[in-house]
């Protein structure tokens, strides 16, 4: 090893291989990476018409939904490394890849469709747990990574195996690397991304939180896409975003699996906290893949005050 030149990058498997993460965990991670990058060029290039289908939840599926569901599920066969998976834009149950492999991978393959027309940043979003002992019953704390790609001006990474969060860039030649390493979440507002606003008609606590933002004079940061809304927190390391329940979507409008438990896994390893509005969204014990709950998530004080007004 002596003779190898010091690496004048860092690229995502040097990263993963460096951190001590297993060999195994590392295939997994940079197969689900290569599948991103054939998402982006998807979103490039691809009619963004619609489907024709709607997944299981009732929603229209734009081809490129479908598609890009599809480039993901090519890459965890290929893998070889996947005994199960649950896909948001599938069937709601786990559908079984490789009898004896390690994990199981819950994923949104393009979350934010509805940006996509207006070409906004969308993304795709990965929880990766072990695959014994199955899903239900675990919670996201059980979770052995958590991964999402941003796709905007560039196309970001984030990873966390448990050591910290780590971000990367996709380059002109196709690889990631390195961007910032351990993220870190500052006890500071700055930025407020409050979804589903629409809640504070029936929830009184919800626009006193909004006017103690306005009244306060942070700054809005909202895009309507989970993927860039807290991505933007986590690079810049402040900032909080929520999304909480209301009369069109009582437990909330994101769901556990496949959205708020990565980005709370991602999140509280970048020094962050993220709470259901009661205890933490790692501590949520999942009862079944389409489970939904709000979500408050970014700087640890942030959190529990607005965890405090949401309760008043
Ligand atoms: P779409 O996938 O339908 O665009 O929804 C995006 C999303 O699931 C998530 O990415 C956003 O944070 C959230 O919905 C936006 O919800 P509101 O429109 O209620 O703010």
């Amino acid at each position: 090893m002596s003779s190898c030149p010091l690496p004048s990058r860092i690229s995502l498997n040097n990263h993963l291989y460096a951190s001590g993460v297993s060999d195994e965990l590392r295939h997994l991670i940079n197969d689900i990476a290569r599948g991103g990058k054939y998402v982006q060029n998807a979103i490039r290039t691809t009619d963004l018409g619609l489907a024709g289908s709607s997944n299981t939840f009732g929603e229209d599926q734009l081809k490129l939904d479908v598609l890009s569901n599809r480039i993901i599920k090519e890459e965890l066969c290929e893998s070889r490394l996947v005994h199960s998976f649950a896909s948001e834009e599938e069937s709601d149950e786990l559908q079984e890849l490789v009898v004896n492999a390690p994990y199981t991978v819950v994923f949104d393959p393009l979350d934010g469709s509805s940006l996509v027309d207006c070409n906004l940043a969308i993304g795709s979003i990965f929880g990766i747990y072990e695959s014994k002992g199955g899903l239900i019953g675990k919670k996201p704390r059980d979770q052995v990574a958590a991964l999402y790609l941003v796709y905007g001006p560039r196309t970001i990474l984030v990873y966390s195996a448990g050591k910290g969060a780590h971000a990367f860039y996709l380059n002109e030649v196709g690889e990631f690397n390195l961007l910032q390493k351990n993220l870190m979440m500052r006890d500071e507002v700055k930025t407020y991304a409050p979804g589903n606003l629409r809640a504070v008609v029936d929830t009184p606590a919800y626009r006193k939180m909004m006017n103690l933002w306005l009244d306060e004079g942070h700054t809005l940061r909202y895009s309507g896409g989970m993927v860039p809304d807290i991505h933007h927190m986590l690079i810049k390391g402040a900032g909080i975003f929520t999304n909480i329940g209301g009369s069109k979507y009582p437990k909330g409008k994101l769901r556990l699996l496949f959205e708020c438990g990565p980005f709370a896994y991602i999140t509280e390893q970048a020094g962050g906290a993220s709470s259901d509005g009661t205890k933490s969204i790692l501590d949520i014990e999942i009862r079944d893949l389409d489970q939904r709950t709000p979500i408050i998530i970014g700087a640890k004080k942030e959190v529990k005050r607005v965890s405090e007004v949401l309760k008043s």
